[in-house]
């Protein structure tokens, strides 16, 4: 019975999609392995932890453009998949969750591994059955595939050394990929939206490459100014740079002091991770906000329109009829490359201050690497100190809760062939997710490089709550990890020109906290020069 409901379980997931399996083993969960083991079309990735698992699933599924399984046993390893589930839901990311389990008979008595998995995931799954008997339907048609899928399989008592005769699965053509609808309105509300507004900020996140051409193009037309963030993946983009906002702290400041008040905000992409869009809350509905997006979460509290308006779809069709350059923009943008000029005023005299190390570093990667952005303050520190000069890059982060967890594994999952790969990850951040490693010996990737920043703790909260208990100071070096993983090491104060990359290797980057304090507190002292010219408004 057992091999039966197994069959029918991955028969479905085969049926809508699924090309590969994360499968994390445990007795109650190996009648599938038993059928998997004979599957050949099938990629099946072994690893024995399972929040790094369902991560990796969740890189996989992104980087794949087609849903990925994680298979795992039942109690607490069902629990595991749970932050990975969260982060899927919030990026609309497809994930198939398979958890086997005992029959439900055991429910609530407190048998061993008898866990409460009916619907575990509660919200974050968007399609949630269980599978009980021989004669249960296992049928996926009606997951939507913006999130989460959870199949719950009640099994039997597994049998020992079990190998049932092999039946092979069947595989259907593979089914073109359609590219999303517009929303048959929404070329008018955009239109709407600009003519309403003077003085708009265009702010781009987190874009699917496919759309770069028609964001580009449509962004060269507006001409209004442009906070570029480095997920967007046109940060460097040749045409866009004179509109580009550099000083990414204080732009509605700023913008105001030089007769540009911002009036709309135009978001396309993902949510930003930017300060700016955190700003917009407390500037509650003073300025309108209208984003392009191909996910349908508006990321603001008091602005809960159903999206999705889908971004390549979207700009491909739609030509701005006015654009907003004005005197007062010129004004402003040629104060920012200002900002930027005092910006490399300070890499040259702190070089061992981390953004400086960031600085540096975005300038060895090379040309046409993917590179992932893991925490807060690299994110923070790549948007605002990375070099310009248009690499083509392949920008990626995981931002869907800005979760510190999951992240070395989501970076393998989005990690491409042909092409060099690189994280630039916080110290406890890397931490988190040691065991993420463990799927790299069954990769099909040519080149990982991960850059560690060990500034000695959580540094994101160093400025805001000097608790040095916020910060989780420690000592530790990531040289026996790098070990431990069969990673080359490799530690830098200072970023040497030169490098060549090695096939794995850690790079463990320790800036100088003397220099770091001293570079933070002379950019405070360019933002309250902002604010003294604003406040003399
Ligand atoms: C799972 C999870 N737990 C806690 C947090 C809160 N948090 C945000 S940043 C951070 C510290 C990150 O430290 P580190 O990786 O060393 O990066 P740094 O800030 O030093 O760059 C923490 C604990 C979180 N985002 N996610």
């Amino acid at each position: 019975m057992n091999e039966t409901i197994a069959r029918s379980v991955l028969q479905a997931a085969i049926n809508c999609g699924v090309k590969e399996i994360i499968f994390c083993s445990g007795a109650r969960n190996v009648p599938f392995l038993d059928i998997l083991h004979f599957e050949h079309k099938v990629k099946v990735i072994h690893c024995p932890e399972e929040r790094s698992a369902a991560f990796y699933a969740l890189g996989r599924s992104r980087q794949t453009k087609s849903p990925v399984a994680v298979i795992v046993t039942s109690g607490t390893a069902a629990g595991e998949l749970y932050p990975a589930a969260m982060e899927s839901y919030y990026l609309q990311v497809p994930l198939l969750l398979i958890t086997a389990d005992r029959p439900s008979v055991f429910r609530g008595s407190g048998a061993p591994q008898a866990a409460e998995q009916f619907n575990l995931y509660g919200k974050y799954a968007r399609f949630f059955k269980e599978i009980e008997g021989e004669e249960c339907v296992v049928d996926l048609s009606h997951w939507d595939k913006k999130g989460v899928a959870h199949l719950n399989v009640c099994l039997d008592e597994p049998k020992k050394n079990h190998l049932a005769p092999h039946r092979p699965l069947t595989y259907l053509p593979k089914e073109e990929v359609s590219e999303p609808l517009i929303q048959e309105n929404s070329l008018e509300v955009l239109d709407l939206f600009l003519q309403n507004i003077h003085y708009p900020l265009v702010i781009v996140s987190a874009l699917d490459p496919a759309s770069h051409r028609d964001v580009v193009s449509f962004l060269s037309r507006l001409q209004a100014p442009l906070l570029l963030e480095g997920v967007s993946g046109i940060r460097e983009h040749p045409d866009l740079q004179d509109l580009r906002v550099r000083n990414i702290d204080r732009i509605f400041e700023s913008a105001s002091h030089f007769g540009y008040p911002i009036d709309g905000v135009l978001r396309i992409g993902g949510v930003p991770t930017a300060r700016v869009w955190r700003d917009l809350e407390y500037l509650q509905q003073r300025i309108a906000v209208h984003s392009i997006s191909d996910h349908s979460f508006s990321g603001l509290s008091w602005n809960r329109e159903e999206l999705p308006y889908p971004v390549k779809a979207t700009l491909r069709c739609y030509v701005p009829s006015r654009t907003f350059f004005t005197y007062a923009l010129e004004q402003w943008l040629q104060d920012e490359r200002g900002f930027s000029t005092r910006l490399h005023q300070l890499f040259a005299k702190y070089p061992g201050a981390e953004p400086s190390l960031v600085h540096e570093l975005s300038k060895i990667i090379p040309d046409k690497s993917h590179v992932y952005l893991g925490n807060s303050l690299p994110i923070r520190e790549w948007d605002m100190a990375a070099a310009s000069q248009d690499k083509h890059l392949t920008m990626t982060a995981s931002r869907g809760l800005c979760g510190i967890d999951g992240q070395v594994s989501t970076f393998l999952g989005l990690s491409r062939q042909f092409c060099e790969n690189w994280a630039i990850l916080g110290d406890l951040t890397m931490i988190y997710d040691m065991a993420g490693f463990w799927v790299v010996p069954q990769m099909n990737v040519e080149q990982l490089t991960i850059v560690v920043i060990n500034n000695g703790g959580g540094k994101i909260f160093e400025r805001m709550f000097p608790h040095k208990e916020m910060l989780n100071t420690h000592q530790i070096s990531f040289e026996g990890l790098s070990k431990m993983w069969n990673f080359d090491y490799v530690h830098w104060t200072s970023i040497p020109s030169g490098h060549r990359s090695s096939r794995r290797q850690l790079i463990e980057i320790v800036p100088d906290p003397q220099q770091t304090a001293q570079f933070w507190d002379d950019f405070q002292t360019i933002h309250n020069k902002i604010e003294e010219l604003v406040s003399y408004q």
